[in-house]
């Protein structure tokens, strides 16, 4: 199950190198079912870890890639799995490196940002149901340019 998910991961890098390589039509049938995303903006390699139990704060990575000109903003998260979700990034000070909430996550233009738990990520909260490895569940993200996007996302015990 887990090779079948990143083998779908791999599918919408391809997609979007269709897209910027001018094939519009390949990658117009394909982007929105495999949540690629809409335009010049992609969500790729969505995923959570898997979590035996509910009521858990899990965070939510995944590679958003702007190939516009201009930069965006992740603005919101929502996925019915989990109660609410917030923005995060890691301080790094003189003692240990903490998370705080954000109102948002920068994507600069023409950039691809890789959310991870030492950097920029999404916190899911409270979730409502134990995510099994090898499900695929759908959120919904909110850019300030791109609009609302929905994309897959992977439960895993093993990532990359
Ligand atoms: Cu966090």
């Amino acid at each position: 199950m887990i090779v079948s998910a990143w083998s779908i991961g791999s599918c919408c890098r391809q997609i979007s190198i269709v897209l910027r390589s001018g094939i519009f039509a390949v990658g117009i049938g394909f982007g929105p079912a495999l949540g690629a995303g809409s335009g010049s903006l992609h969500v790729l390699d969505a995923w959570v870890p898997a979590a035996d139990a509910q009521g858990l704060d899990v965070p939510l990575l995944m590679t958003v890639e702007n190939d516009a000109n201009e930069p965006d903003v992740l603005l919101r998260v929502n996925c019915p799995f989990a109660n609410f979700a917030e923005k995060h990034t890691v301080d790094r000070g003189e003692g240990t490196p903490a998370m705080r909430a954000i109102r948002s996550i920068p994507v600069p233009a023409n950039k691809a940002v890789v959310l991870k738990p030492d950097g920029y990520h999404v916190m899911l909260l409270q979730t409502r149901q134990a995510l099994n490895d090898g499900e695929t569940l759908v959120c919904t993200i909110v850019f300030e340019k791109a609009g609302t996007l929905e994309t897959e996302v992977h439960v895993t015990r093993s990532p990359r």
